[in-house]
């Protein structure tokens, strides 16, 4: 079983596109991991497809991306559905960092950190992630620091992806510092 791949293709249906694998999609991201495991029985890549692999994604790849309860999964981060996956705010890290392109920090000291494609920003907590993230735009990206403690007290809200991953709404070019 190639889980790399896997992971992509869950990633894209519970991210970006659960309609082209007819999943109902709730407000909070949950769909039926049966819906989507007979989904992907329909392509022939995934037919031996079964729950226990999909369960193994879930639990051993190499950030936490999805969650399973009992009869659903969800993505914890990174949706670009048309309908906003609702997060509870709540009080970020003192300090966060987000990783990206050099080519793109003068729209960003000009405009702040903006969702772009996604429903959120996204902040890592530490800086090798933040900087991880960075390198799959750049060779040598940039690290922006982010006072988010500042942020959160003047307004901005957070939300939790997971433990290493903060979304937020926006963040304004006065909280971000270039590392
Ligand atoms: C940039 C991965 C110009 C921003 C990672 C980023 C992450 C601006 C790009 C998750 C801007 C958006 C998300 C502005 C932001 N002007 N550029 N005003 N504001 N940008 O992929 O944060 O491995 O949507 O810096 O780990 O790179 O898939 O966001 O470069 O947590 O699980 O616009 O995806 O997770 O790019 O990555 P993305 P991201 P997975």
């Amino acid at each position: 079983m190639d889980y790399i791949r896997l992971s992509k293709a869950m990633s894209y249906a519970l991210r970006h596109a659960p309609w082209e694998y007819e999943l109902e999609i709730d407000e909070h991201g949950w769909v039926n991991i049966e819906h989507l495991l007979y989904s992907f029985h329909e392509e022939k890549k995934w037919s031996e497809l079964e729950i226990k692999d999909i369960i193994y994604v879930v639990e051993n790849c190499d950030k936490k991306r999805f969650e399973v309860d009992d009869k659903r999964i969800r993505a914890l981060y990174g949706h670009s559905v048309p309908q906003k996956i609702i997060k509870e705010p709540m009080q970020p890290p003192e300090i966060l960092y987000h990783g990206t392109a050099k080519r793109f920090l003068s729209m960003i000291k000009e405009k702040g950190l903006i969702p772009k494609g996604r429903q959120y920003v996204h902040l890592a907590v530490d800086s090798d992630m933040a900087l991880q993230v960075g390198k799959r735009r750049d060779d040598h990206p940039a690290l922006l620091i982010i006072n988010s403690r500042d942020a959160w007290n003047e307004g901005i809200k957070f939300y939790k992806g997971n433990e290493k991953v903060w979304l937020a709404d926006f963040i304004d070019s006065q909280y971000i510092e270039i590392g």
